[in-house]
């Protein structure tokens, strides 16, 4: 079991992609597609909202264990440049660049693509990861990529199963009334064994709620383990209480302050005191401003792009979290970079 982001730049082929590798399922500014073969079970997040919704781009990366960012085969461009620095920021993932649209090039225009992604991708947390060529109208590479897939797919299953173990943890990312049953959520379990009656808490509203039933792919199970994409049907709550991104476990922090250790991208302009920014955390998002910056333990009212900073910052409403998450400053209304920084709590 693993969940996979489709990400990369628009009319790259990223939905066409989707398409072969699963069965559509749910569908939003995200968009699932499930796919079963014995015990291969793997869900791809195709964030069919970006580039317009940076978003649907953070919210598909947090919700999966592998990324394949699509390049169309007639080059690089800044959508994908942007795929690569939010990609580098969050941090551990696995993940393999897909070369699309391989029926329009030739082999050396595709090798000369491939050297490009290298070089820009040298220095991060994506340097190693691979790229292949495929089509999906000739299926050319497909199976190859397949291949790689399930390989990396092999890697996500023994991590996560050393977090079985852990408290349990459910991100959600949707909530809907089903008649005669009430409030279903659909989300991963993030780490922990989840179990059908399993007394929880919904955060940051702190409303418990119980584990009613559990189903992953249609299929009703009494435990799903860490990584599982789940289905939850809740006792104790409603589906008018959740959001995107609430987190169901034992325990978060829930805080509307918070001191972060950033580091600023290279291509943002700059951060600033009394700047309004955007701050993601999980599959959560929020307005917040930023209240004071200090480098090296001094006081500054400005941090330049690709440095490091601590940041005290306000967000309009209460956020959950663990101590270990990744979180991400953006600027929504940068034309040019919206992201600003990778962070974690200081
Ligand atoms: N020739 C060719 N066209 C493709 C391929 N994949 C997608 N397309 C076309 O490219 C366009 C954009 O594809 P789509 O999957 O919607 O891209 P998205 O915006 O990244 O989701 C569509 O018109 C597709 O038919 C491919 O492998 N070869
Ligand atoms: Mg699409």
């Amino acid at each position: 079991m693993a969940n996979v982001a489709i990400i990369g730049s628009e009319k790259s082929g990223r939905t066409g992609l989707a398409g072969m590798l699963g069965k559509k399922g749910t569908e939003s500014d995200i968009t699932l597609y499930n796919f079963v073969k014995g015990d291969r079970i793997y869900s791809f997040v195709d964030a069919n909202g970006y580039p317009a919704s940076l978003k649907s781009l953070i919210q598909t990366i947090n919700l999966s264990d592998i990324a394949l960012v699509c390049v169309p085969s007639d080059g690089l461009n800044a959508q994908v440049g942007e795929c690569i620095v939010a990609l580098d920021l969050l941090g551990n993932k696995r993940g393999l660049f897909v070369i699309t649209m391989s029926d329009k090039s030739n082999p050396a225009a595709i090798a000369e693509l491939s050297g490009k992604i290298k070089a820009i991708t040298k220095g991060t947390n994506l340097e190693k990861w691979e790229s292949i060529a495929v089509s999906t109208t000739t299926f050319e590479g497909l199976e190859n990529l397949k291949e790689k897939l399930f390989a990396l797919g092999e890697e996500v299953r023994a991590a996560n199963a050393l977090k079985n173990t852990l408290p349990q943890r459910v991100m959600v990312d949707h909530f809907f009334n089903v008649t005669g049953m009430g409030c279903v959520v659909l989300g991963v379990v993030t780490q922990g064994t989840l179990k059908v009656h399993d007394s929880l808490t919904t955060f940051p509203i702190n409303i418990p709620t119980e584990i009613r039933s559990i189903q992953s792919n249609d299929v009703d199970m009494k435990t799903a383990p860490a990584g599982t994409r789940v289905g939850l049907a809740l006792k104790g709550i409603q589906s008018k209480d959740f959001d995107r991104g609430y987190i169901i476990s034992q325990k978060e922090e829930v805080a509307s302050k918070f001191n972060l250790k950033c580091r600023l991208t290279k291509f943002t302009p700059g951060l600033g005191v009394g700047d309004a920014v955007h701050l993601f955390a999980g599959l959560q998002d929020m307005p917040a401003t930023i209240n004071s910056m200090a480098i090296g333990g001094k006081d500054v009212t400005q941090a330049p792009p690709g440095s490091e900073c601590n940041v005290t910052m306000t967000t309009q409403k209460d956020i959950a979290y663990s101590r270990s998450d990744r979180f991400l400053i953006a600027q929504l209304n940068n034309p040019k970079q919206r992201l600003v920084a990778g962070c974690e709590v200081a």
